[in-house]
C-alpha cells in the first residue's frame, strides 16, 4: 500500500509559519492522511453522537479532555462509531481492516471517528486531542493503524522498582502515545520473583488493582508477570501454586499475564518443563477466562548469544508451546538492536513471530549513566516479523519517557520513524517550558560508557569541529570549548530549579550536579589555555590546581553513594566532552611546561585503582571507593572464568589492607581460587581463602591479610577448568 503523507518539513514549506500545522501535532505520526486543508478554531459547543454501547467507552471519556462544551443543539457534531455499527458502516470507508485502526474525518461541519474496535476508536480520539492542542482544528481525512500489534514497556530491570505514582504517570503517557502494553515485572519486587508463591499483602494488592484499572482507562493492557524459575520444582504442587497466584492476581483485577524464566540456572531452565507448565496455565487458566488476553513468556535463552542450538532449547519451545503464547526475545545478545536477519533466525526456531524485549534505555548495568538520547538502531522493516515490541526502561521513570516516546512512534509507524526528529519532539513533550535546557543537557547523556554488553550510543557528534580544533591546537579552541561548557552549565542551572516536572528533576539531579562540575572543569581549563603570564591572579598555577581539584571533586561525586551502593557513580559527557577537555588540559600543560621550563603533570585522569586481567566479562567493570572501602561493581551475568585466568586490581599508591570479602555466588568455590598480594614490584604473596560454613557463598580471607601492604591484588582460577561463577561483590577495606 502506498502511503501518502505530508511531512512536517513539507508543511512548513507550504506556508504554515508560526505554529505546527494541526495534523502534524499527532503523535505517533499517522499512517495516511489523504487530505488536509484549512485551519479553523475549535467550535464553542459540539454535539456528541454515539451508540448507547459506546457511552461508557474510554474513547467517549477521552473526548472530555478537549474543552469544548457539549450541547445537544449544536450544529457541529462529533460522531463516534465502531466499524460494525450502522453509523460506522456508513462513514467508515477508509478504515484499515486491522485491530486498533481508526479513521478520523474533520470538516468544518463536524468530526467523524470510526474505530475497528474500541481501542481504535480511542486512538482516533487521541489523535483529535493532539490536533486540537492549540485550540484549532484542521480539515483532514486520516486513516491510521499500528504497525506492531503489541507496543509498550516491560518494567523488567534490576534496581528500585518504579513508585506507584510513577507507574500511574507512565500509564497516562502510554495511552497518550498509543502504546497498549505495560508488563509489570520488576526484578526486585519480592512477590514477582523471590517469593512468587506468596500473595501480595493487602495494601500492595490494592495498588496492583489500581494500576490494572488505571491501565484499562488509558487503553493499556496491564500484564502482571511472575518469575518462578529461581526455585521452581516441576511438581504438581508448584504448578498449582503458580496458577493459584495467578488466580489471586485475577481477583485483584489483572487481565493479562506473563511468565518469565530469564536469568536463572539449574532445574528451572528446562524447555520441555517450561512449555508443559505454560501450556497447562494456558489450558487451565487463560482459556478458562474469556476476558484474559494471550500469555506472554520470556524464555531462559532469550537471546542468540545464549542460545545453545545443539541442545535445541528454542526448537523445543517452538514445537511444544501453544501457538497463542508469545515468546520474548532480546535479539542477538542481551542488549542489542533488532534487524530482519535476526528476526528470521529466531522466528524459524520458535515457529512464531518473536515478541521483542528491547533492553534500552535500561541502565541497570551502567547505573552511573543516565540515558536521555534517541531510541534508534532497530530495523525499519521488521514490523511483519515481530508480534510485539516492548522496551525495558531505566529505573528513572520520568527520564525514560524520552526514549519511550520514540518507541511509541517507532512501533506505530516504522517506515516514517526518524529517531532524531522524534527525539526533538520528545524533549518538547517532556519539558515544554525548558526544552532547550533539557536538550543541551541530554546531548551529554546519551552513551552508556564502557559496559559488559558492549552496547554503545552516539554522543557528542555535534562536537566534532570543536574536538578537531582542540586536536589541531587551534587558537580558537579554548573559546569553542568554553562556549559549550557555558551552555551546559546554564542548562544545568536552569533545570535544577525547574518546577514544571519535579519528578524528572529529582531523577536528573545527581547528573545535573555532575554536569556543573564538568562545565566548571572545562571553563577552568579554557582559562588556563588562554593564560599568558604567570603573574596576575588567577595565575596558571592557580588554574592548574583548580582544574585538578574539580576533576577530583567529580571523582568524589562519581564515587559517592548518592546513586547506588553497589554500582555508584554519576558520569556525564564521557564519550566526547570529558575526553576533549582532558585533551585540552594535557596540551595546555605540555605547552606551558615547554615554554616555561616547568614540570606540571599533564595527565588529568584521576583513577586511583585500575582493573586488568584475562577474564573478559570482568575487566570492564568499574571500581569504586567509599571511604576506606574499595569495590568492584557486581555483574548480573554468569561469569565464565577461564582456567588459569586472573583479574588484578592495581592501586596508584601502596595501601595497607584491613580486611576483605567477596562473593562468587557459589558455596565452596573458594578452593578453586588463589588470592595474592604484591607490594610495588615485589613478589606475589598468597592469602588463604575460606568460607565460614558449607552453605556460604561469601569468601573470606585469612587473618594474615590484615596489615599487609599492597599495590596489586590478584585473584586466579587455579584449577585446570573453566569455573562458572557469579560476581556478586568484591570488596576490600584499606586503613
Ligand atoms: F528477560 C530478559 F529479556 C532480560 O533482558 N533480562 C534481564 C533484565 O531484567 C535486565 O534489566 C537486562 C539489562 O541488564 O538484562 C537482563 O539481565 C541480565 C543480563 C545479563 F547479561 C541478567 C543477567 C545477565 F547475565
Amino acid at each position: 500500500m502506498k502511503k501518502t503523507f505530508l511531512s512536517i518539513a513539507l508543511l512548513l514549506a507550504a506556508g504554515t509559519p508560526s505554529a505546527m500545522a494541526q495534523v502534524s501535532r499527532i503523535n505517533p505520526i499517522p499512517q495516511q492522511c489523504s487530505q488536509q486543508g484549512e485551519l479553523f478554531d475549535l467550535p464553542a459547543q459540539w454535539r456528541v453522537v454515539c451508540s448507547k454501547a459506546l457511552e461508557s467507552s474510554i474513547a467517549r471519556q477521552a473526548l472530555n479532555l478537549i474543552s469544548v462544551k457539549e450541547d445537544a443543539k449544536a450544529p457541529f457534531t462529533v460522531t463516534l462509531a465502531l466499524a460494525n455499527e450502522k453509523a460506522g458502516r456508513k462513514a467508515g470507508k477508509p478504515l484499515a481492516k486491522k485491530a486498533e485502526a481508526y479513521s478520523l474525518q474533520v470538516s468544518k461541519k463536524g468530526i467523524t471517528i470510526v474505530g475497528s474496535d474500541e481501542r481504535g476508536l480511542y486512538y482516533g480520539v487521541r489523535s483529535l486531542i493532539d490536533m486540537s492542542g492549540e485550540g484549532r482544528l484542521q480539515t483532514a481525512t486520516i486513516t491510521d493503524w499500528p504497525d506492531v500489534a503489541w507496543r509498550g514497556v516491560v518494567e523488567g530491570f534490576y534496581g528500585t522498582p518504579w513508585s506507584h505514582s510513577a507507574r500511574l504517570s507512565q500509564l497516562d503517557f502510554y495511552g497518550k502515545h498509543k502504546m497498549n502494553v505495560y508488563i509489570y515485572g520488576p526484578k526486585d519486587d519480592p512477590y514477582h520473583r523471590d517469593h512468587w508463591r506468596d500473595p501480595y499483602p493487602e495494601a500492595e494488592g490494592r495498588l496492583i488493582s489500581e494500576l490494572a484499572e488505571h491501565a484499562r482507562q488509558q487503553g493499556v493492557n496491564f500484564y502482571w508477570a511472575i518469575h518462578p524459575g529461581v526455585d521452581i520444582k516441576w511438581t504438581t504442587q508448584d504448578r498449582d501454586a503458580l496458577v493459584h497466584k495467578l488466580e489471586l492476581m485475577y481477583d485483584l483485577g489483572v487481565r493479562a499475564f506473563a511468565v518469565f524464566f530469564d536469568d536463572i540456572w539449574g532445574e528451572g531452565t528446562k524447555a520441555d518443563k517450561q512449555a508443559e507448565l505454560l501450556n497447562y496455565v494456558d489450558d487451565n487458566f487463560i482459556s478458562k477466562k474469556p476476558d484474559v488476553v494471550p500469555l506472554v513468556f520470556c524464555p531462559t535463552e532469550y537471546n542468540r548469544a545464549w542460545a545453545n542450538d545443539q541442545k535445541g532449547y528454542l526448537r523445543t519451545l517452538g514445537n511444544n508451546l501453544h501457538k497463542s503464547i508469545e515468546v520474548m526475545w532480546t535479539g542477538n545478545s542481551v542488549v542489542h538492536c533488532i534487524d530482519k536477519e535476526s528476526m528470521d533466525w529466531i522466528n524459524e526456531r520458535i515457529q512464531r513471530r518473536g515478541y521483542i524485549w528491547w533492553n534500552f534505555p535500561v541502565s541497570d548495568f551502567v547505573r552511573d549513566h543516565i540515558l536521555l538520547g534517541p531510541a534508534y538502531g532497530n530495523g525499519l522493516d521488521i514490523a511483519p516479523d515481530v508480534s510485539g515490541f516492548v522496551s525495558n526502561p531505566m529505573e528513572h521513570a520520568e527520564a525514560s519517557k524520552i526514549a519511550l516516546y520514540g518507541i511509541a512512534d517507532y512501533t506505530w509507524n516504522m517506515q516514517r520513524y526518524d529517531a532524531d526528529a522524534d527525539w526533538e519532539r520528545a524533549l518538547t513533550e517532556i519539558l515544554p517550558d525548558a526544552r532547550e535546557a533539557l536538550r543541551t543537557f541530554a546531548l551529554y547523556n546519551k552513551d552508556l560508557g564502557q559496559n559488559g554488553h558492549g552496547f554503545r550510543r552516539e554522543e557528542g557528534t555535534e562536537l566534532a569541529d570543536v574536538m578537531a580544533a582542540v586536536e589541531r591546537g587551534d587558537k580558537a579552541a579554548p573559546d569553542m570549548v568554553e562556549a559549550r561548557c557555558r551552555a551546559l552549565r546554564t542548562a544545568a542551572d536552569v533545570l535544577l530549579t525547574n518546577r514544571s516536572n519535579p519528578q524528572l528533576i529529582r531523577e536528573l539531579r545527581p547528573w545535573l550536579l555532575q554536569a556543573k562540575n564538568l562545565a566548571d572543569y572545562g571553563e577552568a581549563v579554557c582559562q588556563m589555555a588562554r593564560c599568558k603570564d604567570g603573574k596576575t591572579f588567577p595565575t596558571f598555577d592557580d588554574l592548574y590546581r583548580q582544574s585538578r581539584s574539580i576533576r577530583e571533586q567529580m571523582y568524589d561525586l562519581e564515587n559517592s553513594d548518592v546513586r547506588h551502593a553497589l554500582q555508584p557513580g554519576i558520569k556525564v559527557g564521557t564519550k566526547v566532552m570529558l575526553p576533549m577537555i582532558n585533551k585540552l588540559f594535557a596540551k595546555t600543560v605540555e605547552a606551558w611546561n615547554a615554554g616555561h621550563g616547568t614540570d606540571y603533570a599533564s595527565s588529568s585522569d584521576y583513577v586511583p585503582y585500575k582493573l586488568s586481567g584475562n577474564v573478559p566479562q570482568l575487566i570492564l567493570l568499574p571500581v569504586s571507593i567509599q571511604g576506606q572501602r574499595v569495590s568492584i561493581a557486581p555483574s548480573n551475568e554468569v561469569i565464565k572464568w577461564p582456567a588459569g585466568a586472573s583479574i588484578t586490581i592495581e592501586s596508584e599508591r601502596t595501601v595497607t589492607l584491613q580486611g576483605m570479602d567477596f562473593n562468587l555466588g557459589i558455596a565452596g568455590v573458594a578452593k578453586h581460587f588463589r588470592l595474592e598480594v604484591a607490594e610495588g614490584n615485589g613478589p606475589w604473596r598468597e592469602v588463604s581463602l575460606l568460607h565460614y560454613n558449607d552453605k556460604d557463598p561469601v569468601i573470606h580471607t585469612g587473618n594474615e591479610l590484615g596489615g599487609m601492604k599492597a599495590t596489586r591484588l590478584r585473584l586466579t582460577n587455579k584449577t585446570g577448568e573453566e569455573q562458572q561463577v557469579y560476581f556478586r561483590n568484591f570488596n576490600f577495606v584499606v586503613q
